[in-house]
């Protein structure tokens, strides 16, 4: 057996972090461009359970992806993303304690800031979309206002569940409105019955948030969409998975039928990236086992 071959370390070997890239979930040591962190925290979902799941699924999905120091290649648009010197680490995941909210917002919410406080990019993936929540609280030690893109089946504006429960999944944009620091919130792919009540649409438009649903934004297209999003220095990014139509991400626990399909999301992504600054985004609801 030949020794000091250097290893060819394809995808599919190795220890499976976020698209191979290095781990360091030592957050006090943590140095790069983008921390991806995941954050296996299902106890906001009122009907179907799992998201707790979608940060390992997500990395083993990834992994297929790997390609480190090189970056990715986009032939459709002939530029190379995230090549050296753009640093990518990740955090592995958020420590979660099943059936204590409390200590796993707090938790998520320590953990988010200290990767703000080293000024990098939080990448969360979830976990339900109430993580949101204690991500929106975190992203105040920017002492910014912070503008909101949300892709989203849902209106996510419900006050209450059951006039009490304030921290589920339907009601992180309701949550973030509360907070004082963000504003000028953009949502995007509404559609289905019983996204939420009347009354919440009403809230959210005297809040300002711009309402674009599934329809209108697949009428006016990805150039229409963008115009009405504002130019922001300080831009997050909340990206529900089932705002993709049902036969492109079916690993979800709310899915609606009437979304939006892969090329869209990304050309919107994209355009979003190059007019505003975001300062850190996430992935939430996706729950691999449906
Ligand atoms: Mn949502």
């Amino acid at each position: 057996m030949e020794e000091n071959v250097p290893r060819i370390d394809l995808p599919i070997t190795g220890i499976c972090s976020f698209a191979k890239y290095p781990i360091c979930t030592d957050l006090k040591k943590l140095s790069g461009d983008f921390a991806v962190i995941g954050i296996p925290y299902d106890l906001g979902v009122g009907y179907l359970s799992g998201t707790r799941l979608g940060p390992r699924r997500i990395r083993e999905s990834s992994a297929q992806y790997a390609r480190g120091d090189r970056g990715f290649y986009d032939p459709e648009r002939n530029k190379t993303y995230l090549a050296s010197p753009c640093h990518v680490v990740d955090c592995g995941d958020v420590d979660i304690l099943t059936g204590d909210l409390t200590k796993c917002f707090d938790n998520i919410e320590t953990s988010v800031k200290q990767i703000l406080l080293k000024g990098i990019i939080p990448v969360s993936i979830g976990g339900d979309h109430s993580v949101t929540i204690p991500i929106g609280r975190a992203l105040s030690v920017l002492n910014k206002q912070i503008d909101v893109v949300q892709l989203d089946a849902h209106l996510d504006w419900t006050s209450s569940v059951g006039g009490v429960q304030k921290l589920g999944n339907g009601s992180v944009m309701r949550r973030l409105s509360e907070m004082g620091y963000f504003s000028n919130f953009t949502q995007i792919g509404l559609r289905g019955l019983g996204s939420s009540r009347a009354e919440d649409f009403e809230d959210a438009h005297a809040f300002g948030s711009n309402l674009i649903t599934a329809k209108q934004a697949l009428s006016i297209g990805v150039e229409g969409v963008l115009d009405q999003i504002p130019t922001s220095d300080c831009c997050y990014v909340t990206i529900d998975i089932d705002s993709f139509d049902i036969p492109y991400a079916p690993g979800t626990g709310s899915p609606v039928p009437g979304g939006l399909d892969y090329s869209y999301i990304t050309n919107l992504l994209e355009g979003i990236a190059e007019k505003c600054n975001v300062i850190g985004f996430d992935l939430v609801e996706v729950a691999p086992q449906y």
